[in-house]
């Protein structure tokens, strides 16, 4: 595996000071959230945030995320200029050495939760999700700010957001990742790059907006619209592992050759629907991460894994998720796995 670590950037609290003391580290995971969606990465600022990065001992492999913007994911009419750009910022990266590219296909927002300070029983805290609270929220009175990928959204900016997936469903979502893959598919062929498709999280419709990347068929059936290797899964076991029938062993079994990118995360389920995020131990939640990790060391797979979110621990602040403390114990305790299944 190569050992990533998700920094935000120059907005990120956690100093990069601070990510390279991590042992085992050389790599992080991020991206360039000053540039709007649509627009091209300028090369110039990728190449800074290299150099930033290799100041500190570390490299960049591993962009996430080029976001998709909607115009690609209602299919507006100017989602050819989206792709163009989108296909540029990739060439760009990989002129760099970041060659893995993690994308998600989630209409309007990314990732969702319902509380972000859960107090747990150790007195540390995590981000929750309970379908009836998220029910209950007018989310098309608009959004604050509360999630890293966020822009915060007012109402207005909700319903012209809203508005294309009143005439979308399912099918037409996934004929829109389609449409993608078919554009950037052959230049990441031919750059060697792996892009790597986030799944849903939670992996089922929220707001009743369409989601397509949830479970074992649901992504079967978009890794069959192209055989390419370019075409690849971010495999985070906290997105899947949210939904307790997803079988987390088994699709580890069935999609290894095509897991590209991993997300270790664990969550703790209480009821349908709902759950909180825990530390990455087996014993704290209901992902079983060793279990994954030995089922991908026996597919030989080894691919970039980041800690994905962490509790907030020792009374660390910050951007929810993503605090240094518990994600940097994650890492440790998941090349500990890795090393005793003696793989490397
Ligand atoms: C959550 C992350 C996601 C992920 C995107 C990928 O913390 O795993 O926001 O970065 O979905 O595009």
């Amino acid at each position: 595996m190569k050992w990533t670590f998700r920094w935000f950037g120059h907005n990120d609290p956690v100093p990069l000071a601070h990510v390279t003391q991590i042992p085992g580290l050389d790599d992080v995971t991020t991206s360039l959230l000053d540039v709007p969606a649509g627009v091209a990465w300028p090369a110039q600022a990728i190449r800074e945030r290299k150099a930033l990065l290799a100041k500190h001992g570390l490299t960049w492999t591993v962009v996430e995320s080029i976001p998709v913007t909607e115009a690609i994911k209602t299919a507006r009419p100017d989602r050819d200029v989206h792709l163009a750009a989108w296909i540029e910022t990739m060439e760009r990266l990989a002129a760099e050495g970041v060659t893995t590219v993690c994308y998600n296909f989630m209409p309007v927002f990314d990732w969702w939760r319902s509380t972000f300070d859960r107090v747990l029983d150790d007195g540390s805290n995590a981000m929750a999700y309970d379908q009836v609270d998220v029910d209950r929220t007018d989310v098309r009175a608009g959004v604050e700010q509360r999630i890293a990928w966020a822009q915060g959204y007012s109402a207005a900016e909700m319903e012209e957001a809203f508005a294309p997936y009143d005439a979308m469903d399912e099918s037409d979502l996934l004929g829109n990742l389609a449409y993608f893959l078919e554009a950037v598919t052959p230049t990441a062929e031919r750059l060697g790059v792996r892009l790597a498709l986030h799944p849903d999280d939670p992996p089922w419709p929220i707001f009743g907006l369409p989601r397509i990347v949830g479970d074992e068929a649901s992504i079967a059936r978009i890794l069959d619209l192209t055989p390419s290797p370019a075409h690849g899964l971010t495999f985070c076991t906290g997105s899947l592992g949210a939904n307790p029938d997803n079988d987390l062993v088994a699709m580890a079994r069935r999609f290894a050759p095509r897991v590209a990118f991993v997300h270790a995360r664990n969550v703790r389920h209480h009821g349908v629907r709902s759950f909180h995020e825990v530390a990455h131990h087996r014993a704290a939640g209901d992902v079983d991460l060793p279990t994954v990790l030995r089922v991908f060391a026996e597919a030989g797979v080894s691919v970039p894994l980041r800690p994905d979110h962490g509790r907030m621990i020792w009374g660390e602040t910050g951007i929810q998720g993503y605090g240094l403390y518990d994600r940097a114990l994650g890492l440790a305790y998941l090349q500990g796995i890795w090393e005793a299944l003696n793989v490397e």
